[in-house]
């Protein structure tokens, strides 16, 4: 028994979008999703009740950092990462590989894997596909993701090339060192940069192996928004049709839309909660930086169009001085209402999608909340 199934449920007869429901060990949820991120086993100021109350069903968090801290042994040791941090909902993990990219530095990579330095201690490291695997099944996420390496952009189609052989590589490694297919799913990731010969050879390498899902991954990594779409042109179409698709680190409001639009099921994004931490909201006006001086006497909700638990009960003014003040309460109710209001944009996502008008929707959509998402 597959412990990941996705089961499609229609497509938008307007775009081609798809609505759907994945089965995980910890839950149903319906696609397309966005996953809030909890890196260091916690979604930053939110409590698991909070995350359950806003409608979340699925988190990610990091192989990377619960390797460094507290160490994977001790969150197996604990009963897994579900009972490690009280989240009962389904869970999805990195495999580091990006991390390890983004975050170490004298990083060297090989066959074999990665060797670099621990960004907090500076302590000598190594990963590969097999450690990851391992890391993973202690961790006990539903949703396990495959050892990539996800080059720079821009990257020369030489070194892509290079990269996306030893991608699947470290791919058939994934499949043969993870030994809990019964209960945790492990996704494949397409790589290639914005050529096209190398997403299709990448592709088609990963769908000749038993994936149980496909992420496309290496894109929103500084590369133009037509470019990441115009990948996704390309390379959704040569993805399953029977399992589901993830775009990895893309949480923007208008980048959520076009990939679904583009037939991805799957987002997840440091966006919403980090801007949060730093003042900064999404309405359906645009963003709002609530720390500004000219919200100081405004005793209006973040959005008028939100009913969140926060818009319904605190105003511009209080949370703008709440951040002003390092007020770790300002940041929680900015967290709170950010990640219900991509939430509620895939809810609308999927219900536009029911009804055969997600182009409709994303016409409106974009015409209030502007083009200007960096
Ligand atoms: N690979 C992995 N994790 C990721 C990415 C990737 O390419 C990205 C790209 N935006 C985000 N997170 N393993
Ligand atoms: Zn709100």
């Amino acid at each position: 028994m597959q412990a990941i199934t996705y089961e499609l449920i229609k497509t938008c007869k307007q775009t081609g979008a798809r609505l759907g429901k994945v089965h995980t060990p910890h839950g149903t949820f319906e696609t397309p999703i966005f996953m809030p991120v909890g890196t260091l086993a916690t979604v930053k100021t939110m409590s698991p009740e909070e995350l359950e109350q806003m409608g979340a069903k699925i988190i990610l968090s990091n192989t990377y950092h619960l390797w460094l801290r507290p160490g994977e042994d001790i969150v197996e040791a604990a009963g897994g990462l579900h009972q490690f941090m009280n989240w009962n909902g389904a869970i999805l993990t990195d495999s580091g590989g990006f991390q390890v990219f983004s975050l170490s530095d004298l990083r060297e990579i090989e066959e074999e894997g990665v060797h670099f330095r621990n960004h907090i201690s500076g302590e000598k490291l190594f990963l590969s596909p097999e450690k990851a695997m391992h890391i993973q099944n202690s961790l006990g996420s539903d949703i396990m993701m495959a050892f990539d390496e996800c080059p720079p952009y821009p990257a020369e189609h030489a070194y892509m090339k290079r990269s996306v052989e030893r991608t699947s590589r470290w791919a058939e490694r994934c499949l043969e060192a993870h030994n809990r297919i019964d209960k945790q799913g492990l996704f494949g990731i397409v790589q290639g940069g914005e050529y096209e010969d190398l997403r299709r050879k990448s592709a088609k390498d990963l769908m000749s192996m038993d994936f149980a899902g496909y992420a496309v991954g290496g894109l929103s990594v500084g590369e133009p928004k037509d470019v990441m779409n115009k990948v996704l042109d390309f390379t959704t179409p040569l993805l399953p049709d029977n399992k589901p698709r993830y775009l990895m680190g893309v949480g923007s409001p208008d980048s959520l839309i076009d990939g679904a639009i583009r037939g991805i099921d799957m987002f997840d994004c440091v966006l919403p909660t980090r801007i949060a931490r730093n003042g900064t909201c999404m309405t359906s006006q645009g963003r709002l930086v609530v720390r500004n001086a000219k919200f100081s006497k405004d005793f209006s909700p973040i959005d008028p169009n939100c009913d969140c638990h926060v818009c319904k009960n605190y105003t511009r003014a209080y949370i703008r001085h709440l951040i002003k003040c390092n007020e770790t309460f300002g940041f929680r109710l900015t967290t709170y209402h950010n990640l219900y209001f991509l939430l509620k944009l895939m809810k609308q996502v999927r219900e536009a999608i029911i009804e055969d008008r997600l182009g409709d929707f994303r016409e409106k959509f974009f015409e209030e909340y502007g083009f200007n998402e960096p």
